[in-house]
């Protein structure tokens, strides 16, 4: 899709625009291979993919109507009527979705969907003001707005209105939907909107800390779009209000101090992840952008240092993240228990936009392999194989006894707060923009997903076919076609976990190092390569149908966490390739938590189509600890330990999971709970 204007134009507007810092480049200096342009053919995520199309969107615009969002729109439009849905920010169930039918129209065409869409941005188009705002919650009835909203536009956004968040969501979308469809019908809307919030906010005007960011993500989409200056600037506005409210700095009330809204510094200043994951991690997401399209170094040091404080301090071994359930928030270092785990998908989400513009921004693998271990794990446990059951808090471990049933957590359909299920429908057709990357005579093979991607290289189209049985097996295959023989550097992600780094950091390690090698071969020999930055570089004249062959080790891993996450101490977590596993009620007796996996443990694998929806199954002979029909006597017979990918879980009923196992029994604890329990592993 062709942009308003060129970024050329774009950085010579910037120089002229009063922005802060001066601008050094005109954006991110590596950039997406548009998701138009990778065409997947995989078994792993294209069918993921075609059932968010069958089912995640429908099912999610009719939950949009059977549940007033939709209608919320019709009364705001009519100006009559009462706000009909819960929270003032279900506007944005209704833009997600635009949003992921949007990339999905572009995978799967689809004119009824086009046209059902049409008349829904009508609808919106018709909820708004003539000024440009936007916001059922006050718009049906402004004399008597949501509990939350405020009596009067904005007074409330620093806490909990969510105006600008709908805001946000409405220009992802927008942009989403000009993209795929060339129409600019939503985008026409944000823009009125995005013209009102400049006019609204900035130096000299009203000043806020937005309560929910997202809107400076959008705000930096539409100034791609358009290359309108005041849509970075008040993105950036936004950023700088951040620290400036008087909060009680000394209150360790993450509300009264301001940090559950990333609140409590400036943005520069701000070195933890912190508060509301989701909010976070979009705040953490949108310094990304704004240090990309001004260079400004302060702003980039800051999310630098978040993001090393998250992954070496604050990341769940499945890639979740915002382990707090008071606040949906992130806890203190290394607090990541197992029993109360939160890991909202929607964070999850937004961990895949962060790394991805992290790694857009400095061009290492480690934000790639963080990226994987979300989209791999904690993103897609989110989302039932039937497309249409979600989770919205993703456990670690779910334990139950006779005296303590467990009831919780199961997957539902929708929520009240239906953040994720819709989040969901959003990201995952958006995943062919995540595949490949590029810098000039750099192309960055960042997933391995099999499908084709046309690139243009040196000025010359260049064609690459992946070909792979990833993440279940590690031979990896690329068949690279230039249009004409061309010289170019093909970058072939390393992965982490083939290197016997279980992250980029030392909260998570491989128990014992593996000695097999990642080997790379071109047209059928060994190459040597050079590596930078966690990449194989392959720098080559290319040739038609040039083939490279990567073979990844694929053995089971045990992970052990760092001394400082108490839950995990004496445990270790399974992995294979990127994917983490977990063992499920269903194929151990019954149970979960009762197993043990001593260090000399060894897995068999087998790939179960038929389960799951096909999956690679680990199994092992393990102690597991019984209690007898009586309760009064435990003891530990040998048993299969069957282990299923983490992510598939919760899809076969209700029952005990446990993605730690402790390596040795070494307690019985008779007295903190009521039944006679086994602790182990303390
Ligand atoms: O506040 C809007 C959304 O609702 C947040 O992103 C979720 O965490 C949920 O609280
Ligand atoms: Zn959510």
């Amino acid at each position: 899709m062709k942009h308003f204007l060129s970024s050329l134009v774009v950085a010579s507007m910037l120089s002229t625009s009063g922005i802060a810092q001066a601008v050094k480049r005109s954006d991110y200096p590596i950039q997406a291979v548009s998701f138009t342009k990778v065409k997947l053919a995989d078994n792993f995520w294209l069918p993921r993919l075609k059932t968010n199309t069958d089912v995640t969107i429908p099912a999610s615009f009719q939950r949009c109507e059977a549940t007033n969002r939709v209608k919320n729109f019709e009364m705001a439009a009519a100006r009559q009527g009462k706000f009909a849905t819960i929270f003032p920010f279900d506007d944005t169930d209704i833009y997600k979705t635009i949003e992921g039918a949007s990339y999905s129209l572009k995978l799967y065409p689809d004119e009824k969907l086009d046209q059902y869409m049409d008349e829904l941005i009508r609808k919106v188009g018709a909820a708004q003001e003539p000024d440009g705002y936007l916001y059922t919650a006050r718009t049906i009835d402004p004399a008597h707005p949501h509990d939350w909203a405020g009596p009067e536009r904005w007074v409330k956004e620093r806490e909990l209105s969510h105006e600008l968040y709908n805001s946000g969501h409405l220009y992802e979308a927008a942009v989403a939907h000009y993209e795929a469809t060339g129409k600019k019908s939503l985008l026409n809307i944000a823009l009125k909107n995005a013209d009102l919030v400049c006019s609204v906010f900035g130096p000299g005007k009203r000043a806020v800390a937005p309560g929910h960011e997202i809107v400076e993500m959008g705000l930096v989409k539409l100034y791609r779009v358009t290359g309108k200056p005041e849509y970075l600037s008040t993105a950036k506005f936004f950023l700088d209000q951040r620290g400036q409210f008087q909060y009680d700095a000394k209150s360790s009330d993450p509300w009264r101090n301001g940090s559950y809204w990333q609140d409590h510094k400036p943005v520069v200043d701000q070195k933890e992840a912190i508060g509301h994951a989701v909010r976070a991690e979009y705040l953490y997401s949108a310094m990304a952008d704004v240090a990309a399209l001004t260079g400004d170094q302060k702003l980039l040091a800051a999310v630098d240092s978040i993001w090393q404080n998250m992954v070496s301090k604050k990341l769940y071994v499945t890639g979740g993240t915002g382990a707090v359930p008071g606040g949906e928030r992130f806890g203190g270092n290394y607090e990541l228990p197992n029993t109360t785990a939160y890991n909202e998908t929607c964070a999850s989400v937004a961990n895949v936009y962060w790394n991805q513009r992290m790694f857009q921004l400095h061009g290492h693998a480690k934000y790639v392999d963080v990226m994987e271990k979300v989209l791999y794990n904690g993103l897609i446990s989110g989302v039932g194989l039937d497309g249409k059951s979600f989770f919205y808090s993703n456990a670690m471990q779910v334990k139950s006894s006779a005296s303590f049933p467990q009831t919780e957590p199961a997957r539902a359909g929708w929520f009240d707060c239906s953040c994720c299920p819709t989040n969901m429908a959003r990201l995952m057709p958006s995943l062919p923009g995540y595949v490949y990357a590029q810098k000039g005579n750099d192309v960055y093979a960042n997933l391995f997903i099999s499908g084709t991607t046309d690139l243009t290289v040196n000025k010359k189209p260049v064609r690459i076919v992946q070909q792979n049985n990833y993440p279940w097996q590690g031979d990896l295959k690329f068949t690279v076609s230039p249009a004409a023989t061309t010289d170019f550097n093909l970058l072939v992600r390393l992965p982490g976990w083939a290197r016997n780094e279980a992250l980029p950091s030392d909260l998570y390690r491989f128990a014992t190092p593996s000695a097999e090698k990642i080997s790379i071969k071109v047209n059928g020999q060994p190459v040597t390569y050079t590596t930078r930055n966690g990449y194989a570089v392959l720098a080559r004249k290319w040739r038609k149908n040039d083939v490279v062959e990567v073979q990844l080790p694929m053995e089971v891993r045990q992970v052990q966490a760092h001394a400082k996450v108490q839950d995990n101490l004496g445990k270790v977590a399974l992995q294979r390739g990127p994917v983490v596993y977990c063992a499920e009620w269903k194929d151990n007796n019954g149970k979960a938590t009762n197993l043990l996996v001593p260090a000399a443990t060894s897995f068999t694998t087998r790939f179960q189509p038929e389960v799951l929806n096909g999956i690679m199954q680990l199994q092992a002979t393990v102690p597991a600890v019984q209690v007898d029909a009586a309760n009064t006597s435990i003891s530990t017979t040998r048993q299969t330990l069957t282990a299923i990918p983490y992510y598939a879980w919760a899809n076969r009923g209700k029952g005990e999971m446990t993605v730690w196992f402790p390596q040795q029994l070494t307690d019985v604890d008779l007295i903190s709970r009521q039944a006679p329990e086994v602790t182990v592993g303390k």
